[in-house]
């Protein structure tokens, strides 16, 4: 091995997530050795050179756990304004798509996050972010969708490529215009779309703004006709899709997603049978969201035996948003992946690393430990993987590394 150009060696590690990825192959001892911004080598610590190249720093790790940097790779975390009330109301019965239907919902953030600047913006959304990275996070997709024009959804996408601007975070932005029909249109819902098609996502494209396309199939909101439209341009336009789909009810989103090769369809708690194996031919990963069925008081469990019966790798991330998941924490959607879906501490690790790497389309840089891959990495005061899934509250990063650099 060629260690000439290795800046850093991490020793005496439990590596996690490394090139087999399962938990059950936690290298430990194990070691990192890290070049510039990537990993150079990862493996059993005994098989190090006996020496390092002048210049390199060693750290002992005294036997703590070392994994990627977490991924939650289904985020909207720029809004302004807060949804207390609705909470208390669906206490009291009320469901989200009653809300919804009333003028709440979706549409009470919009018109808050109209309202506020994108200074005003950016500085709610990275204080959202921190949290995040507080834990381990080291890659967040931020979506728009409180917006609903043209100004407003690209207001919301600016902020987000700020949020990773500002903060030491790689963030990937999706444009998700078709998240509910504005006011304004009414009832107008295919005028919205034609305006999505023709006139927001040419410009989010053209800005580059968007890395990105998604929607939300919903009898709340859009059709998959409508849906389809959306993403037939998106498709011209170069642009990744994914979909909300199956969160309320089984409106065979994810099949869609699947015949447009999307990234992932998340949610799924009413997919059926046909839809997974659409997805698992398509290779879309299930991106699943603990909080949200949480947070609504669903009962709807997302099929995880279908997952797992057709291979879809399943990601998990936090939705963060003021309605349906207002909880900032990966760490706490792993642990209720597990309590409350039944999926494993090691399915809902691979869940916030290299499967959610692959539903933004970063699963040749993010997401393991191998070489050639960026050096995001967190070595945890813990020292077993599934740690971070058991517990919540006590477990939390000592290092984070970015791109190979310390994290202030
Ligand atoms: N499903 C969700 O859970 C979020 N968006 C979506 O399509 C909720 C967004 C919100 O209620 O503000
Ligand atoms: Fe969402």
């Amino acid at each position: 091995m060629d260690s000439s150009g290795w800046t850093r060696v991490i020793r005496n590690a439990g590596v996690a997530g490394g090139a087999g990825g399962a938990v059950s192959g936690l290298v430990s001892p194990g070691a990192v050795a890290i070049a510039g911004q990537h990993i150079a080598w990862a493996g059993p610590d005994a098989e190090l050179p006996d020496r390092p190249p002048a210049g390199c720093k060693v750290v002992d790790a005294n036997g703590a756990l070392l994994t990627p940097g977490l991924i939650d790779c289904h985020t909207h975390l720029v809004w302004a304004g807060s949804r207390h009330r609705e909470f208390e109301l669906r206490l009291t019965g009320a469901s989200y798509a009653d809300i919804a239907q009333a003028g709440g919902g979706i549409i009470s953030t919009v018109t808050a996050t109209r309202a506020a600047s994108e200074g005003e913006l950016l500085v709610l959304a990275m204080k959202r972010a921190a949290q995040l990275m507080a834990e381990g996070v080291t890659t967040i997709e931020i979506k728009s969708g409180y917006g609903l024009d043209l100004t407003n959804e690209l207001k919301l996408l600016r902020v987000a490529r700020a949020v990773g601007e500002r903060l030491s975070v790689t963030v990937r932005t999706t444009l998700l215009a078709a998240h509910a029909i504005p006011p304004e249109y009414g009832s107008r819902s295919d005028d919205y779309i034609r305006c999505v098609c023709d006139e927001i996502l040419p410009a989010a494209a053209a800005a580059g703004l968007a890395d990105a396309v998604d929607a939300f199939c919903e009898t709340i909101a859009f059709t998959p006709a409508q849906i389809e439209r959306v993403f037939t341009r998106a498709r011209e336009l170069g642009l990744a899709v994914k979909l909300h789909a199956e969160q309320l009810s089984n409106q065979h989103g994810a099949a869609l997603a699947a015949k447009f090769a999307a990234l992932s369809a998340d949610h799924l708690e009413h997919v059926d049978e046909a839809g997974v194996r659409a997805m698992a031919a398509a290779g879309t990963v299930a991106v699943l969201l603990p909080a949200a069925f949480y947070f609504l008081r669903e009962t709807q469990l997302p099929p995880i035996g279908l997952l797992r019966t057709h291979r879809v790798p399943i990601a998990i991330a936090s939705d963060l948003n003021p309605g349906s998941a207002p909880i900032a924490s990966l760490l706490l959607n792993m642990n209720m992946a597990c309590t409350l879906f039944g999926m494993t501490p090691e399915e809902a690790f691979a869940g916030v690393t290299r499967h959610a790497a692959a539903a933004l389309g970063l699963g040749a840089t993010h997401g393991t430990i191998e070489a050639g891959k960026t050096a995001d990495l967190v070595l945890w005061n813990a020292e077993h993987p599934a740690e971070l899934a058991a517990q919540f509250g006590m477990v939390r990063p000592v290092t984070v590394l970015r791109g190979g650099k310390d994290l202030p």
